[in-house]
């Protein structure tokens, strides 16, 4: 099990406090990690030490440099069990790793009439770049519904993909109801199908460990800035023979084997995928969070937040006038959004924040899911490797404080 408080102390923003004098108690987890020390000093030892571009140089920075950009991507593919670090495209975040597919994948292979499933749960970067494709080439697109405890109707989706489905595209962890969706499952019945599998991992990655090969995923994408790394990095993990068949995505510098004036040949992977210099220091760091959390360990990560969820689940349920959106602690990640009657999710948050509780109010990214929940927003507390069962208390007793103040 983890040593919490030995864990908060490897996070120095942990350490400070608020204008009012409030220690900070860091519920937003969802939206961005925090960093540790580790992650910080070898991005700082980066630019001390060793900067310079990649790729380019025989120079010794510019080797090493390569070799630390590189490494990085070894890392993360061990991380997610990927066959090949060839398989691990840097991009800047799991939002341009979506966008990635439907730009060359999907633009490739669909045409008017195809279908592509999705889910009511989905982020918007996994509902606009679809949306796009709807509007530029006429592909057509239809929901696996959620069930009122925020569950993916597995039924209903099992009809749809009697309908033949090009691409099934879904989130394997909801960011506001916490729901982890049966990844495997799905994606068995999608190739039974025949369709192609795109997993949007931007909340599993960081929170519970996630084996790509074992889930057959065809596509799989995820964030660094959730998972304690540094922000503007991310990632798409895809077979190997899909992303060979896959036309480049941007073109420039780095991605091409050879140019001529009237063409080009583009590089072998992953390098095809990444055009111009790219973001080597938060490699670097991105590097860094994957052997940071591999060091605590992703079984003894998920075990804290479950316990963590379920004693915050169990608080929050006992305050009347509160309700939390999604499954129980057993089928959902460290996630907690609710509503509190007659206070809007905006105002709750701007109260907790002057004890120094943060939290995110608002759709959250999700709209069609709150709509579906006919709501406008929740305010949404989400948990981490680093925080407490006191952490907890102090949500809930600022709720109440809420409550007080609105009568
Ligand atoms: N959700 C949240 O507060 P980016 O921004 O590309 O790193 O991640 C996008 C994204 C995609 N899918 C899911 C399930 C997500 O939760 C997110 C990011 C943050 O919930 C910021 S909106």
């Amino acid at each position: 099990m983890l040593n919490v408080e030995e864990i908060r102390r490897d996070f120095p923003i942990l350490q400070r406090q608020t204008a009012s004098g409030a220690r900070v108690t860091y519920l937003d987890s969802t939206a961005t990690s925090q960093k540790p020390l580790a992650v910080i000093e070898a991005m700082n030892d980066f630019y001390r030490r060793s900067n310079a571009n990649i790729h380019r140089g025989v120079h010794t920075l510019a080797e090493e440099s390569t070799a630390l950009y590189e490494n990085a991507r070894e890392k993360i593919a061990k991380f997610i069990n990927a066959p090949s670090a060839r398989q691990i495209i840097y991009t800047r975040n799991t939002t341009e790793s979506i966008n990635l597919v439907a730009h060359t994948w999907a633009r490739a292979n669909l045409k008017a009439g195809d279908l592509v499933i999705l889910t009511e749960m989905e982020h918007h970067s996994n509902l606009v770049p679809w949306h796009m494709l709807a509007a530029e080439r006429g592909i057509e697109l239809d929901f696996i519904p959620v069930t009122e405890d925020g569950l993916l109707d597995l039924d209903a989706c099992r009809s749809l993909l009697t309908r033949g489905p090009k691409l099934v595209a879904f989130t394997h962890m909801s960011n506001v109801l916490g729901t982890v969706n049966p990844a495997a499952e799905i994606i068995r019945l999608a190739h039974e199908a025949g369709a192609v599998t795109l997993v949007d991992g931007a909340q599993s990655v960081p929170h519970f460990a996630v084996d790509v090969q074992a889930l057959e995923a065809d596509f799989y994408a995820f964030s660094a800035h959730k998972m304690c790394g540094p922000t503007g990095i991310g990632a798409l993990y895809g077979k190997t023979s899909l992303l060979e068949s896959m036309p480049p995505f941007l073109g420039g510098g780095d991605m091409i084997k050879e140019v001529k004036l009237r063409s080009f040949r583009p590089n072998s992977l992953p390098h095809k995928f990444e055009a111009g210099t790219p973001a080597i220091a938060e490699a670097v760091g991105f590097g860094a969070a994957v052997d940071y959390l591999s060091k605590v360990g992703m079984a003894n990560i998920s075990a804290h937040e479950h316990e963590i969820t379920e004693y915050a689940l169990e608080r929050l349920e006992e305050i009347p006038g509160v309700k939390v959106f999604g499954p129980s602690a057993d089928k959902k990640g460290g996630v907690a959004a609710f509503t509190l009657e007659g206070v809007h999710p905006h105002d709750v948050a701007q109260i907790l924040d002057q004890d120094g509780i943060a939290v995110r109010a608002g759709h959250h990214c999700a709209q069609p899911l709150h709509e579906k929940f006919g709501i406008p927003a929740t305010t949404r507390a989400s948990f981490y490797l680093y925080n407490t069962k006191e952490e907890v208390d102090l949500l809930v007793n600022g709720i109440y404080k809420v409550k007080k103040m609105f009568g």
